[in-house]
């Protein structure tokens, strides 16, 4: 993944401590007010991606906090603050990227072995969900 400093508001890289136990696999540790910025909440995680036109995410929070990972494959994060895009690959299971809020998220192009993990600051709560662009484009740059 790309190491290029984001753009878009509310977000940035989080980096994992990584233990190489070769040949014995990797350990990767995330810690909550860490490495993660937040108190967690509630985890998620989502798998069998292997329709490769698969849109996920296409939404804002109001006020959520995440970090999301490819724990295993691939997906492209698009994100948009409503002014800047930024979009980028994620490919690193030690690398993972924070979305807060007001932050239109999308994941495309998923490896058919890819693994997502999500990290969130507050537990599922559909109104915290802005699920209409225009609307999200309407709070973001009010006229
Ligand atoms: C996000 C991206 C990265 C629940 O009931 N509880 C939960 O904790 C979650 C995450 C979802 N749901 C229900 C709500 C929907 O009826 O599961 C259904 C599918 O959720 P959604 O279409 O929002 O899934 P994604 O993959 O588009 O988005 C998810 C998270 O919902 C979202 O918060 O930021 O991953």
């Amino acid at each position: 993944m790309s190491d290029r400093v984001l753009t878009v508001q509310n977000s940035g890289h989080i980096r994992l401590h990584r233990y190489g136990d070769s040949p014995d696999g990797n350990l990767f540790i995330v810690e909550a007010e860490r490495q993660v910025p937040f108190s967690v909440r509630r985890v998620y995680f989502i798998n069998s991606l292997g329709n490769p036109q698969a849109i996920r995410g296409n939404h804002a929070h109001r006020e959520l906090w995440q970090a999301i990972f490819a724990i295993n494959g691939s997906f492209v994060l698009t994100l948009d603050d409503g002014v800047r895009k930024d979009s980028l690959t994620l490919d690193d299971p030690g690398v993972g990227i924070l979305i807060g809020p007001m932050l239109w998220h999308t994941m495309t192009k998923f490896s058919a072995n890819c693994v997502i993990l999500v990290l969130a600051d507050h537990w599922y709560d559909e109104g915290d969900y802005i699920r209409d662009h225009e609307q999200f484009l309407s709070m973001v740059t009010p006229v």
